[in-house]
Parts: C-alpha cells; structure tokens; sequence
C-alpha cells in the first residue's frame, strides 16, 4: 500500500480493519518437545546442575508456565494426545509398546494446519505409527518426517533413521546432530511461507549416549558425579540449549524472529530423578510412568516477540491436549478442530486478553486415574481416591479425602465420566530393528 493510499485510509478511519482483512497473521509455529526431561531441569526451572542459558533466555523473552503438564506419562500416549487434542481417556493411541498406529480419519495438529496454509515438518520420534503405514506422519499431515517413526527404534543414538518412511543410513553419525540439522534446514526451506515445525527431540531419553566430541559433553565428563547417566543426560540438555540457541539466531538471520511462535517442553516427567546430583522432579513424587507430578508436570515455555509479554510467569493450569486447538487459533482455523476434543486454546493466557475458559477438569490415566481441577488433584488407586491440594503440597503427602468428601466425591465422577474404551490397540507390525 503506498503512503499516500495509506494517509487517507487513516483520515476515514478505515486502515485497520482494511488490514485485518488483508494480511491475515500467520506466524510460523515451533514447537521443540525434548524426550523425559524432568521439571527441574532448566535453570530457569530452577537446575543448580545444568547449563540451559539459551532456553533460559527465551522464558526471560516470553512465558514459562509453573503448571503445565504433558498428556501422559510415557513417550507415544502423550503425543498422542498432542497431536489430536484429546486426554488419555479418549486418545486414540494409549499404549505405549510402539506401532500403535493413528487412523486415516484421525485428525492432527499439522493436518489442522495445513488448512491454514503452513508447511509442515516434524523431526525427531513420531511414535504413532510405523514407517510405510497409514500412521505415519507423513500421512497424518506431515510434508516431511525425519528421524524415528517407532520409538523403540529410539532407544540408540547410533542407527538409521526415516525420511518420509524411506531408509536413511547415517553411518555412525550420532543421530540426534542430523535431526537437528534437518531441523534447521526445514527452517531456511520455509521461510518465505508460515510453517509448522514440530521438533519431538529424543534426548535426554536412554540410551544415555553422546559423541565424546560433542562441545557439551566437555563440560560434564569430569563432574565428580557417582552417575555417568547423570553426566550424559545434563549434557544432551545442554546440547539441546546450544541448539535451541542457534534456531533463535537463524530466526533473526532470516528475518523471521518476530514472525515466529516457539514453544518449549518435555513429552513427560524425568525417567530418572537423579536424587542428590540434578534433583530433576525437587519434592514432588514420582518420575515418568507415574502419575503423580513428577511424571507428568513439565517445563513449558512460550516466545512469541511483540505478542507475549517477556519474562511472564503464568500458572493456568493446561496440558497438552490444549496444544491442538491454541495453535489453531493462533492460524486462525479454529473450525477445522474437530469438535469434541478436550483441548481448550491458551491463547487468551499466552496474549493476556481476552477471557481463558478453563478446564473443568483435565484427565490421566497410566495404571491409575488422575485428575486435575482447579489447585485440587485426585488419584483413583486400590479403591480409594486419595485427594491433594497442590498449591500447599505439590509434593501429594497429605490425602484430604477424609476432609472433603464432597470434593473427592466429584472426582470419582470424573474419573469415571473421564474414561472411554480405547479403540483397537494393536501394532501395525512390531518394532524389528530394521
Ligand atoms: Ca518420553
């Protein structure tokens, strides 16, 4: 529009909603989800032990969140509730064994989005379904997938990957650099047009492996610490650090900072608490596999430059089934979501406007049943719901059942209103190293 055109819009008052109507915001979406990194395991989470400064830098640039949670407490569960916005007792992936595939009809975040318009890429473990198969990514939405489709085949770091279900040999590269680089690389092929990139990165996961040349390692290998897993994992999260650093840098070098949305997050608690060296889970009880906090509370940070308001801390209480309908809303397909999802968008939370609905209560299963409203939490077990206040005892020591009856009596409502039966649960072909 050229100046003249635009002084005179402004004198009839006109400008802005002609600009609404023409230049739609679409910023770009990343979405970096790291593999069983604990509560604690940031600085700005509170790691006495290990370097973070770069995701550090980007909660001080936008919004850390105190009371987020993962979905679930194992790897394919929780991203399947990720990726089609509902809880675990309505997903449609609820083991965790690894082929368990997503449908055709099933519905998924990059699938929403490419309603919008957005390149798609995700780089890193799928999870919910095998290569070749009508689970894999690159027919739930995907333009292109990179890394491990079955997460067993995740458990090394010396392997051969999948691009889009086609074998990729690496020749002993560690596979993590690769994913990464893909990563990067999918940034520069995007960066005329909005893109979704959903980064699920599998370190700091087992197997407990890294390059002894990696710049990171250095700087752990001589801790005095009696765990060398605790070495290995503290620098695959300061390896992921450096790298969540260089996205940022590339961002600015493209001219697309502003112009881009970047979440950060761990796909369950800490599968290891290492009591006494990072002390990932602190006070609360559990790791992963558990669903007490520790194995489901998680990191959440959110940088969107101009938008949300740096160095906020928010304690909405939100999960990620909330992912799918609050990255919709911010590409403005909102319609597109399927409409019985659980999710509900954070994106009044994320702007500070507008009213945030909040959940009646947010739901989990994983052995027992679990769920969340408002500071109260319920754990269906043996029979008995046991009830805590966790804004007074995050660390669940103190049942208050006995003392509010009428609370705990909701609860068992929703745990039993929250379940639904899962669908087939079986493998489109079971993980054969090949
Ligand atoms: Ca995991």
């Amino acid at each position: 529009m050229n100046r003249i055109l635009l002084i005179i819009l402004q004198l009839f008052g006109s400008v802005y909603p002609l600009i609404d109507a023409t230049a739609k915001e679409m910023p770009n979406i990343i979405f970096i989800m790291v593999d069983d990194m604990g509560y604690h395991d940031l600085g700005c989470y509170g790691s006495k032990t290990i370097q973070t400064p770069n995701i550090d830098r980007m909660a001080k640039e936008g919004m850390r969140f105190t009371d987020c949670y993962s979905g679930d407490a194992v790897c394919a569960s929780a991203r399947s509730t990720l990726m089609t916005g509902y809880h675990k007792g309505h997903t449609p992936v609820r083991g965790n064994s690894g082929g368990i595939p997503l449908f055709p009809a099933d519905v998924t975040v990059a699938e929403v989005l490419k309603k919008a318009g957005y390149a798609t890429g995700g780089f890193g473990k799928w999870g919910l379904g095998n290569q070749g198969k009508d689970g894999a990514a690159e027919r739930q939405g995907f333009d292109l997938f990179y890394g491990y489709y079955n997460q067993w085949h995740a458990h090394t770091y010396y392997t051969h990957l999948f691009r889009n279900s086609e074998k990729v040999d690496l020749d002993g590269r560690y596979t993590h650099h690769s994913i990464f680089e893909e990563s990067l690389q999918f940034i520069k092929d995007h960066k005329e047009k909005p893109f979704f990139l959903y980064c699920p990165w599998t370190p700091p996961h087992a197997a407990y492996q890294i390059p002894e040349d990696e710049p990171a390692w250095q700087i752990y290998k001589d801790k005095p610490w009696k765990s060398r897993d605790a070495k290995v994992a503290a620098a695959m999260d300061t390896m992921m650090d450096r790298q969540v650093g260089e996205i940022t840098e590339l961002l600015k070098k493209l001219g697309i900072y502003e112009k881009t949305i970047m979440f950060f997050t761990s796909d369950n608690g800490a599968a290891k608490r290492f009591d006494g060296i990072h002390n990932s889970c602190g006070i609360m009880q559990g790791k992963k596999r558990s669903l007490n906090e520790g194995g489901i509370r998680v990191p959440m940070i959110a940088r969107w430059p101009g938008r949300i308001k740096p160095g906020s801390v928010s304690d909405h209480p939100w999960y990620f089934p909330d992912v799918m309908p609050t990255l919709a809303e911010i590409a403005d397909v909102s319609g597109e979501v399927p409409k019985d999802i659980d999710g509900i968008s954070i994106l009044p939370t994320l702007l500070g406007k507008g009213v945030q609905k909040q959940h009646e209560y947010m739901y989990w299963q994983y052995g027992v049943r679990a769920v969340r409203s408002g500071k109260w939490k319920g754990i269906g077990k043996g029979g008995h719901l046991y009830l805590y206040d966790l804004i007074q005892d995050r660390a669940e020591k103190n049942d208050l059942s006995a003392k509010h009856p009428e609370i705990a009596a909701r609860f068992r409502k929703y745990i039993i209103e929250g379940y639904r039966e899962p669908r087939s649960q079986k493998d489109d072909g079971k993980y054969t190293g090949k």
